[in-house]
């Protein structure tokens, strides 16, 4: 749960001093005697829109699993704190997924901020892994069509009342949101909200056949922005893809759409013997195709070779003003490829710092 009393007010005056030396903002005893005086009556304290913003940016530089962090200062934050109820959330929900894509292309890193926990008052609650997802119907003999990962959030809404999409391998789900102090309810996402990519090969024109796609804008909505002691939540977040995410794991993964046996076989591979390697080498294809149908539509996705030089540079620019990376490496190396990228020959610090996104304890999924 949320800290309370003297957890709390640490935790707030460790946040705004920090906030207030990076930000140089000088003497930072008169807001953390302010925080503590609105602690003292309320139980809890409000963040400034600065202080909102400087926390989600920290929470994503202390992201220990993240690759992506070199762009930590552009994210953008949507303030809509004044949101609890789940309607509000979701029509919020798709208007997020709309703003994170500029010229229906170029997606932009963004962290929509709903209200937060307070004393007796629980903030609203996005119960789906991400904002997009595909649905997994499990079927009786055991196998899923869709994807396996979202087995359980599709038959929570169904027996939340969601009929169920029209049964594709790609069917996205709906929203599953609770709002402050309310039951779990279900939204359709509209579909202007949800940019998706077909997956195309480069050389091979059968491919399209076979049917594949991705949406667009990875948006994490499970997992609390923590600051200052303040739990936010939902406070959904995006940047872009980088093309293993896709490639090598949704589409590949033996748990998951499982496709590398049915590549092979197409591709013309011997898949009597791992040591053909056959799943290596569709592997390979299956990643050239993500990347080129993501280059085709012009949707912003990076590389798993310049996504790792990136974050090196990151941590030459945070190692510079004497801060310390914390980085999980088993989260950061590529899951293709890994030694052929400059983050696989190294060892990283562990450090957990905050402000953080954590995942909810009782998470579905
Ligand atoms: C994890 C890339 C933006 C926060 C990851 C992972 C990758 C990645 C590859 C590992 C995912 C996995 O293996 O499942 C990127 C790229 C970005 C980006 C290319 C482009 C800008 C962001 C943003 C935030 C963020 C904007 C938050 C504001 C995180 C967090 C995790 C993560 C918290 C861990 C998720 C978990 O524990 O499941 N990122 N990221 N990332 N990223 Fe990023
Ligand atoms: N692997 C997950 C997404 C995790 C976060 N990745 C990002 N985040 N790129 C998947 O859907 O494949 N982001 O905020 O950009």
């Amino acid at each position: 749960g949320a800290p309370a009393g003297p957890a709390l007010r640490r935790a707030a005056a460790d946040f705004v001093r920090l906030h207030h030396g990076e930000a140089h903002r000088g003497d930072p005893a008169p807001r953390i005697a302010q925080v503590f005086a609105e602690i003292a009556e309320t139980g809890t304290y409000r963040h400034t829109h600065e202080e909102l913003v400087f926390g989600a940016r920290l929470a994503w530089r202390n992201a220990a699993r993240c690759i992506g962090r070199l762009y930590w200062r552009s994210l953008r934050v949507l303030d809509r704190r004044e949101l609890t109820a789940a309607d509000d959330v979701a029509a919020a929900s798709a208007d997020h997924l709309r703003a994170a894509v500029s010229d229906g292309r170029r997606i932009r890193p963004l962290i929509t901020v709903f209200a937060p926990d307070a004393p007796g008052r629980p903030g609203p609650r996005i119960w789906n892994e991400q904002l997009i997802r595909y649905a997994g119907y499990a079927r009786p003999g055991g196998d899923v069509v869709g994807d396996p990962r979202n087995a359980g959030i599709t038959a929570f809404a169904r027996s939340l009342g969601w009929p169920g999409g029209p049964g594709t391998p790609f069917d996205v789900l709906p929203l599953v949101i609770q709002g402050s102090g309310d039951r779990p309810r279900w939204f359709r996402l509209p579909p202007d909200a949800v940019l998706e990519v077909p997956i195309e090969h480069p050389d091979h024109a059968w491919w399209a056949g076979l049917g594949l796609r991705w949406h667009a804008v990875p948006a994490l909505a499970c997992m609390c922005l923590e600051i200052g002691g303040v739990c936010y939540p939902a406070a959904p977040f995006n940047g872009w893809y980088m093309g293993t995410e896709i490639g090598a794991r949704n589409l590949a993964d033996s748990d998951r759409y499982d496709l590398l046996p049915r590549v092979a076989e197409r591709l013309g591979l011997d898949t009597a013997s791992d040591r053909s390697l056959w799943k290596d080498r569709a592997l390979v294809e299956l990643n050239r195709a993500v990347l080129h149908s993501f280059d085709r539509a012009g949707v912003t996705m990076s590389d798993h070779h310049t996504e790792s030089r990136r974050f090196l540079t990151h941590l030459g620019r945070e190692e510079s003003k004497g801060r310390a990376v914390g980085a999980d490496w088993s989260w950061i190396v590529p899951p293709l490829s890994g030694s052929t990228t400059p983050v696989f020959h190294r060892t990283y610090d562990t450090v957990e710092r905050h402000p953080a996104y954590v995942h909810h304890p009782e998470a579905l999924a």
